[in-house]
């Protein structure tokens, strides 16, 4: 018999190792794997960025390179292993030929090609199966993929820094720097386990932000998406360098697009009835265009109209231990007369960080 304790102990380094490998493997999920024999570690491997191996025949090498046998053994997987061919051959077929005696997962995988069957194809093969090991822990590592798989959309956070009264600026602009540099350091975390990163003209046109990863480090740097209705991006923007961009616009300006198309910066027109780029629209091309997770980090008007669209899946609060009074909000929204007409959230973490407090909150169903 096995011992839930052990299956919670692998499970826990393989989440681990997907957790290592959080910034890189985008569009695809994050994943580990450890193989265990006679309660021995004898293999373990994650998710290589796109094009290159998944964690399971990373962990098969790893137990051929260490003259292991994986056959009767156990393989700890947080994805149910793929059984398609996409851009790398079925992790399935590399198992069932490894012949493990038991294959334990976290969760199945969302992907229209594989759901259900990769579990199928290893049961087939004689293989016993165990699903659902520390699901939830699973589930949030890879929130972003599994929007897209479910609705075609990526996961969007918002992060947005304030005093304790809700202040992004002061009257006269000024808004460097409301929180601390351990505040800032994990708002890079976030950017740089994005897909993509998004902002606003706004934005750009008041601080001239890079918004590329600077405070951690990592090997890729997410994509950039801006939001520029009237198409008035300045050519020499600092955003625009580094990292491909995508611009949408809501007016076509095809010299100034070809200008950008030699740079490499695609310039997308979606406009809506008002005017401004249709914001539906452009989470659905973002999920077409297999964008999982997008860290939204803007001004109040660009903020207010994420938020009121239903665009933003999650708040993400850095507030520091000050009062200003008055200032800039967070985001411009519509006056409401009720309470309950209030979008609500749900908090799903708060803590300290540095003098600052983080929280996050997650978008309650209305
Ligand atoms: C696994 N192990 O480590 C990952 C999986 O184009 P490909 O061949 O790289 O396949 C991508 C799909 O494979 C992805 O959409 C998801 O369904 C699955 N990801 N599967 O067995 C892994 N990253
Ligand atoms: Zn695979």
């Amino acid at each position: 018999m096995h011992d839930p304790s052990d299956d919670l102990m692998w499970m826990r380094r393989a989440l681990s190792l997907a957790e290592g490998v959080l910034y890189t493997t985008t569009p695809n999920p994050r994943v580990g794997c450890v193989i265990v024999q006679g309660g021995r570690l004898i293999g373990e491997g994650a998710t290589q960025p796109v094009g290159g191996p998944h964690a399971e025949v990373m962990a098969l090498r790893d137990a051929q390179a260490r003259g292991e046998s994986v056959a009767g053994a156990t393989v700890y997987v947080t994805l149910e292993p793929c059984s398609h061919y996409g851009r790398t051959p079925p992790c399935v077929d590399a198992l069932v030929a490894a012949a493990p005696a038991r294959v334990v997962i976290a969760m199945g995988d969302p992907n229209p090609q594989v759901n259900g069957q990769g579990l199928a194809r290893l049961r087939a093969a004689g293989i016993a199966v165990t699903a659902g090991v520390l699901l939830d822990d699973a589930l949030a590592l890879n929130i972003g993929f599994i929007a897209r798989m479910h609705r075609g959309t990526p996961w969007m956070w918002l992060k947005m820094a304030s005093s304790l009264d809700g202040r992004s600026a002061l009257p006269n602009g000024v808004s460097q720097w409301i929180t601390g540099p351990d505040a800032r350091a994990d708002g890079h975390h976030w950017r740089a386990r994005s897909c993509a990163v998004l902002t606003g003209i706004g934005t750009v046109l008041a601080d001239d932000p890079q918004m590329n990863v600077r405070a951690v480090s990592t090997p890729r740097q997410p994509r950039k998406i801006l939001l520029d209705s009237r198409f008035e991006v300045p050519l020499d923007a600092r955003l625009l360098d580094g990292a491909p961009t995508w611009i949408f616009t809501a007016r076509e300006d095809a010299a100034k697009a070809a200008v950008l198309a030699d740079r490499g910066i695609v310039v997308t027109c979606l406009p809506d009835a008002a005017g401004k780029v249709d914001l539906t629209a452009m989470m659905q091309w973002l999920g077409r265009h297999e964008i999982n997770e997008v860290h939204a980090e803007a001004g109040e008007k660009l903020n207010g109209s994420l938020l009121r669209t239903g665009c933003v899946d999650e708040l993400l609060l850095y507030l520091a231990p000050m009062l200003l009074g008055e200032g800039a909000a967070m985001a411009k929204l519509p006056v409401l007369t009720q309470l309950d007409q209030a979008q609500r959230y749900r908090y799903t973490d708060v803590r300290q960080l540095g003098d600052d407090l983080r929280v996050r909150a997650q978008v309650e169903a209305r």
